[in-house]
């Protein structure tokens, strides 16, 4: 009989996990010798932590007290001993870790060097509060200097914000001429962009924690300020309540686990909240759980803010800053991304090492439901639309499995069917990382940019709404986008302002060439393939119009 361990292959989802490309490059001091404890030299010390803080830290943690992997700390990794932990890594496990020996991403040296380091006391990575924020905080434009009125022939509301990730870039594209308008520096492997709330300006976060805020009134639209409001952050939310359009801007860290309040107009930071705390199941401390999405209410003066790693949803008001007021909802753990359903009132939230999904009352301000799905759903922000037989409906797809699943959001309307899964629908695999509608269209995109077939990687699959138990169709958008380099990943389809287009980003190496495809969404058939030399990794595509609206 084959030994388990060595017939185990990593699946999408134990792949997709935080890397901490920005933590690893900060200073650190090597744990003293330890009587009995095998040590490492000064330079694998170093090579052990960046290994570290790239693979491992997002399941294990920055100070390997576990997440959704186990808890690596000394007294459990010495009692193992260093034969078990070189197996551990060299195998991985079917419990999800990852057999970074066998699969050739470590050398045997290098998983011999990675036991070693286990046996030794995790370094510390530096806090970053207030001092550290502000020192980093700088104006370049001040808001006297900025123009009163747009200043520019740009169609704003069908611009397009596409993170060039391993650039640290963002192309501002104009959705009307399909022309880069401007390539904006941003922050390191640049994550996401959101529009304030009149839509005048755009808030870029960087995976190094840098904020910057673009102007798009400005002849060409820049930075006109930029903060870093951690060493690692993903998320960045702006306020969209009445009274308080464009005011303030909130961003998520993952190190220091923290979130920073700051003035919309200025980035000046204003108040820093730790989100360390106790986890929701076992109520034990957590040292670290990270932020993850953020969504601003329409209806009230807050933010729905996701912390990963002890489950809870905070509702942070912005309405008096010193005297913040923040309603805490115990989720599930792990929490990672989700958008509103189409009435703006329901938060829908993935818990995806947990399969389920959690729905927040944004209005009442409470738990209304937690639902089992697939295996690690990934919804991005979902999709939203009028199911034929079960009224309104918000989808996610999966990166462990095919399914997508149809969640009811009208408890109103359709009693019945609210907060169940109305229906599972089955895709091309798994690794899928987005799925996305409009309230104009009738199509359902579903990518599968995680699928280990570099076919399936580089297509989608597109259903039909109105008849939903009809096959899928197979759109081939890495061929259509006439690049022949690479693994032409296809990610996140994002439509137009008026619901008529899809843009797809065709996902490429650094090195190699990478495209968007824009797919007519009547015809299904491919209407223009923007290729150029400044589009370098293009990932997520943010059109101003449907991020400030919350149009998905
Ligand atoms: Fe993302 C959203 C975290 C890897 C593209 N990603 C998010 C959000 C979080 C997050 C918390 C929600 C932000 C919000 O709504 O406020 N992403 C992480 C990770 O921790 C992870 C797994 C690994 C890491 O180290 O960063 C990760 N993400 C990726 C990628 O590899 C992707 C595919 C390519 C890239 O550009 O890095 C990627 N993430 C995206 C995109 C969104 C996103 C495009 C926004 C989707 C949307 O429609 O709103």
């Amino acid at each position: 009989m084959p030994n388990p361990r060595e017939t185990h292959v990593t699946t999408p989802g134990g792949q997709y996990q935080p890397s901490m490309d920005v933590l690893e490059q900060s200073p650190a001091r090597q744990p003293g010798v330890v009587p009995g404890v095998p040590t490492l030299t000064a330079e694998e010390f170093n090579e052990a932590r960046q290994i570290y803080f790239q693979r491992c830290a997002g399941c294990h943690g920055v100070l390997r007290r576990g997440a959704t992997g186990k808890a690596l700390t000394t007294d459990i990794t010495r009692e193992r001993g260093l034969e078990a932990l070189r197996d551990f890594i060299n195998f991985g496990s079917p419990a999800g870790m990852p057999n970074w020996g066998t699969s050739g991403d470590l050398t045997d040296r290098q998983v011999d060097m990675m036991a070693r380091y286990l046996l030794n006391e995790p370094p510390q990575p530096p806090e970053f509060g207030m001092a550290e924020i502000r020192e980093t905080w700088r104006v370049n434009v001040p808001v006297e200097q900025r123009p009163t009125s747009k200043q520019n022939n740009i169609n704003i509301e069908n611009l397009f914000s596409v993170t060039l990730r391993d650039a640290g870039q963002i192309a501002l594209i104009d959705g009307d001429t399909k022309e880069i308008v401007t390539v904006i520096t941003t922050g390191y492997a640049v994550h996401i962009s959101r529009s304030s709330a009149s839509g005048r300006y755009l808030y870029v976060v960087g995976r190094d924690g840098k904020v910057n805020l673009i102007d798009l009134w400005m002849p060409v639209p820049d930075s006109v300020a930029e903060v870093r409001i951690g060493l690692e952050a993903r998320s960045v939310e702006t306020s969209k309540a009445q009274g308080y359009e464009d005011r303030f801007v909130i961003a998520g860290g993952y190190w220091p686990p923290q979130y920073v309040i700051m003035d919309g107009a200025t980035l000046e930071p204003l108040r820093v909240e730790s989100t360390r705390g106790y986890t929701v199941d076992t109520q034990e401390f957590h040292p670290e759980p990270r932020v993850a999405a953020i969504v601003a209410s329409h209806y009230r003066p807050e933010w729905v803010v996701n912390v990963k790693e002890t489950g809870k949803i905070l509702l942070v008001n912005y309405e008096d800053l010193r005297n913040l007021r923040v309603t805490s909802i115990n989720a599930e753990r792990f929490l990672h991304d989700g958008g509103l359903d189409r009435s703006g009132r329901y938060f829908m939230v993935a818990a995806n090492a947990r399969n389920k999904i959690g729905v927040v009352d944004t209005r009442e301000g409470r738990l209304v439901s937690l639902i089992d799905v697939s295996t690690t759903p990934h919804p991005g922000r979902g999709a939203n639309f009028d199911h034929p037989r079960f009224g309104p409906v918000w989808a996610t797809s999966h990166l462990g499995s095919d399914v997508v699943s149809l969640i009811g959001t009208d408890p109103e309307g359709h009693p019945q069917q609210a907060w169940r899964v109305v229906q599972e629908l089955n895709g091309q695999g798994g690794g899928s990382l987005f799925i996305k509608t409009h309230p104009r269209s009738r199509n359902l995109y579903v990518d599968t940019t995680l699928n280990p077939e570099a076919e399936i990687a580089s297509s989608v699959a597109v259903f039909d709404i109105d008849n939903l138990d009809k096959p899928y169709e197979v759109l081939p958008i890495g061929e259509w986008s006439g690049l022949t380099e690479g693994q032409r990943r296809v990610v996140q389809p994002e439509f137009n302002r008026d619901g008529t287009e899809v843009w797809f980003s065709v996902w490429n190496s650094q090195a190699q060439e990478s495209a968007i495809v824009v797919v007519d969404d009547r015809t299904r058939r491919p209407i223009r393939v923007i290729r150029d030399r400044r589009l370098v990794t293009p990932t997520g595509k943010f059109n101003v119009y449907n991020t400030q609206r919350d149009v998905y």
